[in-house]
């Protein structure tokens, strides 16, 4: 088995979005233990702590409807930065959210080490929604867009290069809340979208199988899995902003993080969108926690 240098980078974002308490996802996935739990599978394990993030909330420019736009831009260019200098230390960066918007600094730090990055977007929503096209004007609801080079050119163009990834290079695994901005640009650009629709009629073996199959014939040079903890069933992570139901299981979800395992294939990785405030008992970051474990190597047996 493959032992990793990992590098846990902290992101307590909230500005990405309305609800406040996101910020102390960091803090409730180490409490729930992460440390301990992927140094006990053998890898070496650094917290690196947590991101500089300015919560100035200023008033909101009279040019942009985009929630908190130049905090959200400042705290992703900082992650951006730490996450380039740590693959550049040959460290395996491994990223806790705070709000989805930080997605937008973990690949802007990625994705110019890759000639061609993948990228699985595990989440109920697409987040493909731009400044033109977004119902909410939060930017957690943009950041694969922005990726793809779409939206506000602040939100585009962090470490001054775009686009970070391409269409064809994004797997959307668990959507079930999509809107009608995003479905066109799902259609246009042609990204691969397994929807529960597809989890349901195929089974989450298949779908990963095909996902798996996707990334070797793009020839892919790494994976980045950005995992929204809202993929799941809000009955297995009820400490969400958005809570969507029929989701992904936990055991679902635990098979394809086996999976990816087995693939070899991924090569960072973020896990976002826990609320501590409105969770039980810690119960989100637990899962999270034990999705980590299986994405690093926890077998049964
Ligand atoms: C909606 C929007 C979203 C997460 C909600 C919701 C986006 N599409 N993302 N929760 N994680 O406002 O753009
Ligand atoms: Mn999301
Ligand atoms: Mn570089
Ligand atoms: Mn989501």
């Amino acid at each position: 088995m493959n032992k990793l240098s990992i590098s846990i980078i902290g992101v307590p974002m909230d500005l990405g979005q309305n609800r406040r308490g996101v910020d102390m996802g960091p803090s409730a996935i180490r409490y729930a233990g992460v440390v301990e739990r992927l140094q006990n599978l053998g890898h070496s394990v650094k917290d690196e702590g947590d991101i500089a993030i300015s919560h100035t909330r200023k008033e909101q420019s009279p040019n942009t409807h985009l929630r908190n736009l130049e905090d959200v831009i400042e705290g992703n260019t900082n992650l951006a930065n730490k996450v380039h200098e740590v693959l550049s230390e040959g460290k395996y960066p491994l990223v806790l959210g705070g709000d989805h918007s930080i997605a937008i600094g973990t690949l802007a730090g990625l994705a110019d080490r890759y000639e061609n990055l993948g990228v699985i977007w595990y989440d109920a929503h697409a987040d493909l929604n731009t400044a033109e096209t977004s119902p909410s004007g939060n930017i957690h609801g943009m950041p694969l867009a922005a990726s793809l080079g779409l939206g506000h050119e602040d939100l585009v163009n962090i470490r001054s290069y775009a686009p970070k990834i391409k269409p064809e290079n994004v797997v959307i695994i668990g959507a079930r809340s999509v809107d009608p901005g995003e479905r066109e640009l799902i259609k246009e650009k042609g990204i691969k979208v397994f929807s529960m629709h597809e989890i349901d009629k195929h089974g989450m073996t298949e779908v990963m199988n095909q996902t798996i199959s996707y990334f070797h014939e793009r020839k892919v040079d790494g994976v980045h899995l950005s995992l929204d903890l809202d993929g799941l069933d809000p009955l297995y992570t009820p400490g969400v902003g958005t809570p969507v139901p029929g989701g992904i299981s936990y055991r679902e979800s635990h098979l394809a993080m086996e999976m990816l395992y087995s693939s070899n294939l991924i090569t960072s990785a973020e896990f976002v969108e826990v609320n501590p405030i409105l969770d039980e008992k810690n119960k989100t970051a637990d899962v999270a926690v034990g999705l980590m474990g299986s994405l690093f190597g926890e077998s049964l047996i």
